[in-house]
């Protein structure tokens, strides 16, 4: 097993959360709150400074991204060609989907004028006067009190013209998707924003250079720019002082499965799922872990063996995975792995955009030999033929989805390759399945 090194870690340190500290306060949402705990200093202090200035803050602090990819947001910013007499757009990426990724969703519920602020502080830094956010449809409740919240903000002086007396120009437009998985890849969010079909767009060129409308633009993670507040106000050293060396900071965990306490969790990029675990109160009681998810379905599975991974960027892919959205959905004895990607892989069959042929046709046969193994009718051959298939999806592939699809077949694949061979052997799944609902 690797040491846990966390460097910093202590108990201490984790139960003193920045994004998260005031989500359980009395009407946590609103402005009036928000101002009560040092709320819109950040964007003083960063509008008194060069933009420059805030991005070579923001990439000196170390902060990657935390949609998924873990790109250093600052060097994001500073891609934003200068003087180019172009418009500029920030894009706000809120079309959380990833399944098991529960925390954009959560942090826009309770601290929306936490996403606010950065929105204006990282404007400033790229020299943009229109910024967009694009919302996963569905949650309505999110909807509204984002609606709201812009409402508030406006009215307050903090979104709008002349922005706290700086000259600063910030419109705020929030959109509501209509729930398509693939609208979360960055340029298919910007071909649905634009009012088309979302389908990701061939890369280069990067949206920083074309982006929407054809015009430079900065995609971020709603935690990404929620976090830069923070940073602003209380300095690089300080995020340094938290997390590793190249995944420095705090950041937000989702946990959820056969845990005793789901939720979400905030603590320092590093910790180990052991940590989390023991801080929540394990795994429901009477059961082990069997297997679960760094960074939600599209990251590789791991198994209790990976329990002291530290969750950042670089020990996740060291291990195998990858860190992805924290997404760490665990799994314990009573489920089937079969079963549990066949759900997945359904998942992104009924996603994929169609607009490549390695993921449209290999999504929809990988979901076609899994239902055959858990239904009895495997066959020899299958388990090479889903290895097969799935090597012709990964990395072939116009975008990550096909990856992510990839990825739980694989990984199950290698780790208990022994329980798909019984579900031939057995004609059919091994498990009860009453038993293996999630509780909670
Ligand atoms: C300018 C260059 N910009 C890269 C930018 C690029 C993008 C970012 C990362 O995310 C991940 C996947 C899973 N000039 C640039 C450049 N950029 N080179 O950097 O780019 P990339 O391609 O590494 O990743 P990506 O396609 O943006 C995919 C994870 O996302 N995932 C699922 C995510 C789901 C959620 C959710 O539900 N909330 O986030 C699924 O695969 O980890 O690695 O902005 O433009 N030379
Ligand atoms: Fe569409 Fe899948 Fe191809 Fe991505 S990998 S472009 S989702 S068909």
């Amino acid at each position: 097993t690797m040491a846990p090194a966390i460097g910093e870690t202590s108990p201490e340190k984790l139960l003193a959360p920045v994004l998260s500290a005031h989500w359980d306060e009395p009407r946590s949402w609103t402005l009036e709150n928000y101002l009560r705990h040092d709320g819109w200093a950040a964007a003083r202090r960063a509008l008194a400074m060069p933009p420059d200035d805030v991005i070579a803050l923001v990439k000196d602090s170390g902060l990657r991204g935390r949609g998924g990819a873990g790109f250093p947001t600052g060097m994001k910013w500073q891609f934003i060609p200068q003087g180019d007499g172009k418009p500029h757009y920030l894009v706000v990426n809120a079309d959380e989907s990833e399944p098991g990724a529960c925390k954009d969703m959560p942090l826009l519920f309770a601290s929306p004028h936490t996403l606010i602020e950065g929105i204006v502080i990282a404007c400033h830094a790229i020299r943009s006067d229109r910024a967009f956010i694009y919302l996963r449809g569905e949650v309505v409740p999110v909807l509204r009190r984002l609606h709201e919240a812009v409402r508030e903000a406006y009215e307050a002086g903090y979104l709008g013209r002349d922005i706290l007396g700086t000259g600063l120009d910030v419109e705020l437009t929030v959109h509501a998707g209509a729930g398509a998985y693939i609208c979360g890849e960055e340029t298919a969010l910007l071909d649905s924003l634009e009012g088309r079909r979302g389908q990701p767009r061939l890369r280069p060129p990067f949206p920083a250079v074309a982006g929407l409308y054809a015009c430079p633009t900065v995609v971020n993670n709603v935690e990404s720019i929620a976090s830069v507040p923070a940073i602003v106000l209380r300095g690089k050293e300080w995020f340094r002082s938290m997390g590793t060396d190249k995944s420095p900071g705090f950041t937000l965990y989702s946990l959820s499965g056969h845990v005793v306490s789901p939720g979400q969790y905030e603590g320092p990029m590093g910790i180990t799922l052991r940590q989390l675990l023991d801080m929540s109160g394990g795994m429901r009681p009477g059961h082990r872990l069997k297997f679960w998810t760094p960074g939600g379905s599209s990251s590789p599975m791991f198994t209790p063996e990976h329990l002291d991974v530290p969750l950042d960027f670089d020990s996740v892919g060291a291990a195998g995975s990858l860190l992805g959205t924290k997404s760490l959905q665990c799994f314990d004895e009573t489920t089937c792995v079969v079963r549990a990607v066949t759900r997945w892989v359904e998942f992104y069959a009924h996603e994929s955009c169609g607009k490549c042929t390695p993921c449209r046709e290999g999504t929809y046969w990988l979901v076609q030999l899994l239902r055959d193994l858990e239904a009895g009718r495997g066959r020899k051959d299958d388990l090479d033929k889903l290895a097969d298939i799935a090597s012709n999806i990964d990395g072939k592939s116009f975008c990550a989805l096909g990856d992510g699809a990839a990825a739980p077949v694989v990984s199950s694949l290698r780790h208990f390759r022994a329980e798909y061979e019984e579900h031939i052997t057995g004609k059919g799944c091994p498990f009860d399945p009453a038993k293996s609902v999630l509780w909670a």
